[in-house]
């Protein structure tokens, strides 16, 4: 009995011992922090980069918001090639797409059973067509994924605001996400109610964002139909707005995020969007609920001929990748297809030269062959190695002991090293655990910091001034709990040279800044080394396009378009009542764009009217918004009156500037050519009602 016990209190040793040994070599994976994301969310994280497609009738009317009372006739793209739109975006290096399946005008891209208000019933392909077939059998085709826009505002809907509609709306949804395969995400715009068509009604309808759609049904249906689908609106509940679509996202950008007033779900468009928190996110949000940073390669969402020269650079585009992405968001951006069905030939210029910069930047990695070595290596195991931190399974990842809060990592090059860019990405399944970070590099037997910031998330770049160092430590100044990274890489982005900056004064001379030699044209053809060089300003009081870049020996820069409306320096206000001094009218015309007029309080007019100081053959208007982020005072209907005699007065367009709550990009309006020496621009109503503003105003006479 004694040597029985014996023997089995020597066992317990030797089997404490081995588990001991175990432990060391084997540690337990770090406990998660905080909420952490689903399984669908990590997906839709990997997802990284992909495109928005907004096509529908809107393209053949010029519109960026249908009324709804558009003829389906009118949809006929004319050499429509789902593979042309599907290729672009993956050359672009993007992984999916999100087509606007119906957007508020409620046209239907495919044949729904539930409207007549859709593509069979438009001249495309006899009535045969299915635009959402087609994009979705591209996509299979070429490995990308297919994301679904069905907007739950239907301007068109005779019953949209009664209960009649959802079951409309819901039956719309489960077409989508039963005919074309595997969806990745689907998009809830927070545009809803308001003016409309509805069946002829002609007349406003404003719905109550939480309750009338039945959120918490739709996402069942969902979550039913396709549920690795992540669904995305303004507060989630899987990737959140961003809350601008400008085309960047905050510093921090947390994953998580605490929505207001969200007792009874999480619905989309509540008007609960705090631009302030939907950009940074909060740290210690209740949910994860990622943030989609949403952008357009050109102002509108829709292609419009007039902005052909407004379409992003490639440094504008390699800009929007490092301050979405780079911040940890996903980046959706929009190609909207022209009246023929196609990227148009511009916007995919565009995107391979900015392709051609992240391929050059990522496609090597300065860290191979470079030493890693770290403060602390959980349980001393192989599998938190720092060795983990340049592989490009993510499924890896360095950790530390559950006390070492605040580790860092050397990294020691070969050589000598230049770099520009810094990746960094947390192994996010067991939540957001870095709360600061900085880098630091070697110089003259001391670390140097030169950069830091707070979260990290999915993926991090730093991108910056040059370094030149032997070696670079990353140090965790702040963490929540124990950081666990799975990628650390360094690149550098070959140095290019700049397009030019272009500035006009108002008097309408042009000045072109390089410190290359500069390059124009004034007739709309694409720079070259042999078109006119530039010496000194150029008059152009009359408006015109002028497109310019800048060489040097064998290297060019991009090209920089500036469009020009007629110039201002002839105008003078006539009559508009003003707020404060700091307000006044002339802010309208002074070409700032920071400053604006905004109208009294309670004024009923609500107008601007000018003086152009001579007779003008007009043939469009533009209006600038306000551009300090505040919506109070934005026209969102207006009049446009014209006049030879500043007495008798022709109303020549009235209409909606739509979405310029969310996009307040200058706004162009053709109208019917006209010789007029006065123009009025009246709102009829504006965001809040009380007062009008206008950043600048503009016409154009070409
Ligand atoms: C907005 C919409 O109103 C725009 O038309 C566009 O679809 C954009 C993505 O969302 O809120």
């Amino acid at each position: 009995m004694k040597i029985f016990s014996k023997i089995k209190f020597q066992n317990c040793i030797l089997i404490s011992m081995l588990l001991l040994v175990g432990c060391k070599n084997n540690p337990e994976p770090p406990a998660p922090f905080g909420p952490v994301p689903s399984s669908r969310q990590v997906e839709w994280h990997d997802t990284d980069f992909y495109s928005f497609i907004h096509f529908t009738i809107n393209t053949f009317t010029n519109k960026e918001w249908g009324y709804g009372d558009e003829s389906p006739e009118l949809f006929n793209p004319t050499a429509f090639d789902a593979e042309q739109i599907v290729l672009t975006c993956k050359n672009a290096g993007m992984k999916g797409l999100v087509l606007t399946a119906k957007h508020h005008d409620g046209f239907c891209l495919w044949p729904t059973k539930t409207t007549e208000h859709n593509i069979s019933k438009s001249p495309f392909k006899n009535g045969e067509g299915d635009i959402v077939r087609e994009i979705a059998d591209a996509c299979c085709k070429h490995g990308l994924k297919l994301g679904i826009y069905i907007s739950p505002w239907d301007r068109h809907n005779a019953n949209y605001g009664k209960p009649e509609y959802i079951d409309v709306f819901k039956a719309q949804l489960t077409e989508l996400l039963t005919q074309y395969g595997e969806i990745f995400e689907v998009w809830f715009d927070g545009a809803n109610g308001g003016t409309g068509y509805y069946g002829g009604a002609n007349e406003n309808r404003e719905i109550d964002r939480v309750t009338y759609y039945g959120w918490d049904e739709i996402f069942k249906i969902i979550r039913e139909l396709q549920p690795t689908a992540a669904i995305f609106s303004d507060i989630g509940p899987d990737a959140r707005w961003i809350g601008t679509e400008e085309g960047y996202s905050g510093d921090p950008c947390w994953h998580r995020y605490t929505p207001e007033g969200r007792e009874d779900g999480v619905p989309p468009g509540m008007g609960q969007t705090k631009y302030w928190e939907s950009i940074n996110g909060h740290r210690d949000g209740e949910y994860w609920m990622p943030a989609e940073t949403n952008t357009s390669i050109r102002p509108g969402w829709f292609y419009h001929a007039s902005e052909d020269d407004k379409v992003k650079t490639p440094e504008r585009l390699v800009k929007l990748y490092y301050e979405s992405l780079g911040h940890g968001t996903t980046l959706i951006l929009n190609l909207p297809p022209d009246r023929r069905g196609l990227i148009n030939e511009i916007d995919v210029a565009s995107l391979t030269k900015f392709k051609e910069i992240i391929d050059a930047t990522f496609s090597k990695d300065l860290t191979e062959g470079a030493t890693f070595t770290a403060s602390n290596i959980r349980g001393k195991s192989q599998k938190y190695d720092v060795v983990n931190l340049h592989d490009d399974n993510q499924q890896t990842y360095w950790a530390t002991d559950d006390d070492v809060l605040l580790p860092e990592v050397v990294v020691e090059f070969p050589d000598i090293t230049e770099f520009n860019v810094v990746n960094i990405r947390e192994y996010i399944p067991i939540g957001q655990r870095i709360w600061g970070w900085a880098l630091d590099r070697w110089e003259d037997d001391q670390w140097i910091e030169f950069a830091k910031a707070e979260s990290v998330g999915h993926r991090r770049l730093w991108k910056g001034s040059l370094q030149t160092t032997k070696k670079i430590r990353l140090r965790i100044t702040e963490a929540a709990a124990c950081p666990a990274i799975t990628r650390f890489s360094v690149h550098l982005e070959p140095v290019r040279l700049e397009a030019p900056v272009i500035s006009r004064d108002k008097m309408g001379n042009v000045s072109i800044t390089s410190n290359a030699e500069i390059r124009y044209t004034i007739d709309g053809s694409q720079p070259s080394q042999s078109s006119e060089l530039y010496v000194k300003a150029i008059p152009l009081p009359r408006g015109g396009v002028l497109k310019a870049a800048a060489y040097y020996q064998e290297e060019s820069s991009s090209v920089t378009t500036a469009s020009f409306s007629q110039s201002k320096s002839r105008w003078e206000v006539e009559t508009a009542s003003s707020y404060l001094k700091s307000y006044e009218s002339f802010k309208s015309i002074d070409t700032y764009p920071s400053t604006f007029w905004q109208s009294e309080n309670g004024d009923k007019q609500m107008e601007l009217t000018i003086c152009l100081g001579e007779e003008l053959h007009l043939k469009a208007f533009t209006m600038l918004p306000r551009q300090d982020g505040k919506k109070e005072g934005l026209i969102t209907h207006y009049e446009f009156f014209t006049s030879d005699d500043g007495e008798n007065w022709n109303k020549s367009v009235s209409g909606e500037f739509s979405n310029i709550h969310n996009n307040p990009i200058e706004q162009r309006v053709e109208i019917e050519p006209v010789n007029a020496k006065y123009i009025r621009l009246k709102a009829t109503k504006t965001v809040g009602g009380e007062f009008a503003t206008i950043a600048e105003l503009g016409v154009y006479t070409k």
